[in-house]
C-alpha cells in the first residue's frame, strides 16, 4: 500500500523535516517534492503552507497532518482534498507559547519598555507598579495554547479569565462564551492576550470597535494587546489608530495580516509596539515528527488520528 511521506512547507527549510521522518521512519521514502514517479506512491503529506493544488493530484493520499497548530494554511487551498486532517498539539510547542506569553505579559506588567527608555536616557526612577493580583489578563482563544498561559500566569498571581467559543465547565478560570459574553469579558481585561485560530468567524476581530471595549481604567493605565494567534485576526490599520488614540496604551504583536511585514508597516517604528517575527512558538522537527510518525503508525494499525481538524468550525 503506498505510504510514502511528502513534506510541502514554504518559509521553512524542509530539510530537517526529511531528516527527522526519514529517521523515524526509514522503512519508507520521504519526499520535499512531487514528480511523475513518486505520485502514486505518497499516502500522506505533512504541510506547513504548501503549494495549492498540490495535494489534488496525489491519488493515494490518505491524511494529511499540519506542521503548526494552526490550519488556516491548508484549510485556504481551494483544492483541498477531503480526507482526515490533524494539527500539532504537543507538549515542546504548550511550552514555548506559554514562555513567549509570560514573557510579554511580565514585560508589559513591570514596564519593560519604559525602563529601557529610562535607561536609555540615564534615568534613575522609580515607576508605581500594581501587583499581579490586581491586573486581569483576558485571554481570547482558551485553547490549548490559551489555557496553558493561563494556568501559570495564575500561578504567577494575576487574575486570569478567558473566552471561548463554547461554555467550559472544568477551569479554574471564569470562562466567557460566544459573542453574547464578549463585551463583558473585554470590559474585565487589563491585558488581552489573543490565542485564536484564524476562522471565518474570527477574521479582523482585532478592529477597533473591539479595542474600544477593553477595561480604559485599570491598573496599568492603558490596556495592552498581546496577538500570538494569527496577523489574519488583526486590522494593523485600527491598532495604530487604537494606539494613537490611547485606547490601548501598547501592543506585543508576533502575527501580522501579511507575513513578513512590509517594510512600509507603520508598526516598524513605533517604540509602543514590541514586534516578533512570527516566533512566538516555532515548530521543532525533533519533537514534532515524532508526534506526526507517531499519529502516522496508529493510522495505519487501525486507529484514529488525534487532534483532527472540524473544517465546518475551521480549527
Ligand atoms: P485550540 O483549537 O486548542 O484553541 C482555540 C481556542 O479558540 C478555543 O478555546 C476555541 O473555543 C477558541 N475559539 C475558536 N473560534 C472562536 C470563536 N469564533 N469565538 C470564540 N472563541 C473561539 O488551538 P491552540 O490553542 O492549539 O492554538 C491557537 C492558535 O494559536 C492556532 O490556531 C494558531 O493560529 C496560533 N499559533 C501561533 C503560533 C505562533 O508562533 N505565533 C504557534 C502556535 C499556534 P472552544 O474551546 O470553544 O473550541
Ligand atoms: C502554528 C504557528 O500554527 O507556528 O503552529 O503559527
Amino acid at each position: 500500500m503506498p505510504n510514502d511521506i511528502l513534506i510541502s512547507v514554504t518559509g521553512w527549510d524542509p530539510q530537517g523535516w526529511k531528516r527527522e521522518f526519514s529517521t523515524l521512519m526509514h522503512e519508507r521514502s520521504v519526499h520535499d517534492r512531487v514528480t511523475d514517479d513518486n505520485r502514486s506512491e505518497i499516502g500522506y503529506a505533512v504541510l506547513w503552507r504548501h503549494k495549492y493544488g498540490l495535494l489534488s493530484g496525489l491519488p493515494e493520499l490518505k491524511a494529511l497532518f499540519s506542521l503548526g497548530a494552526g490550519v488556516d494554511h491548508i484549510l485556504a487551498d481551494p483544492e483541498l482534498p477531503d480526507l482526515p486532517l490533524a494539527r500539532i498539539v504537543d507538549d515542546n510547542m504548550t511550552m514555548r507559547m506559554s514562555e513567549y506569553i509570560v514573557w510579554q505579559v511580565l514585560d508589559q506588567h513591570r514596564k519593560g519598555r519604559q525602563y529601557r527608555a529610562q535607561q536609555s536616557a540615564g534615568l534613575w526612577k522609580e515607576l508605581p507598579q500594581p501587583v499581579a493580583s490586581e491586573v486581569t489578563v483576558g485571554i481570547m482563544g482558551y485553547g490549548t495554547l490559551g489555557s496553558d498561559a493561563g494556568d501559570i500566569l495564575k500561578r504567577l498571581g494575576f487574575n486570569v479569565i478567558g473566552w471561548s467559543r463554547s461554555p467550559k465547565q472544568d477551569t479554574n478560570v471564569q470562562i466567557y462564551c460566544g459573542a453574547d459574553q464578549q463585551s463583558e469579558f473585554l470590559a474585565a481585561a487589563d491585558i488581552l492576550v489573543v490565542l485564536l485560530p484564524l476562522t471565518p468567524e474570527t477574521q479582523g476581530v482585532l478592529n477597533h470597535t473591539l479595542l474600544s471595549k477593553l477595561k480604559s481604567d485599570g491598573p496599568l493605565g492603558k490596556p495592552v494587546l498581546i496577538n500570538a494567534g494569527r496577523g489574519g485576526l488583526q486590522v494593523e490599520a485600527d491598532i495604530v489608530r487604537a494606539l494613537d488614540e490611547g485606547i490601548i496604551g501598547s501592543a506585543s504583536l508576533d502575527v501580522f495580516e501579511t507575513e513578513p511585514l512590509p517594510a512600509a508597516s507603520p508598526l516598524w517604528a513605533r517604540d509602543d509596539v514590541q514586534i516578533t517575527p512570527h516566533a512566538a512558538a516555532a515548530s521543532e522537527p525533533a519533537a514534532l515528527a515524532k508526534l506526526v510518525a507517531s499519529q502516522i503508525r496508529t493510522f495505519e494499525a487501525g486507529g484514529s488520528l488525534n487532534h483532527l481538524v472540524d473544517r465546518k468550525s475551521g480549527y
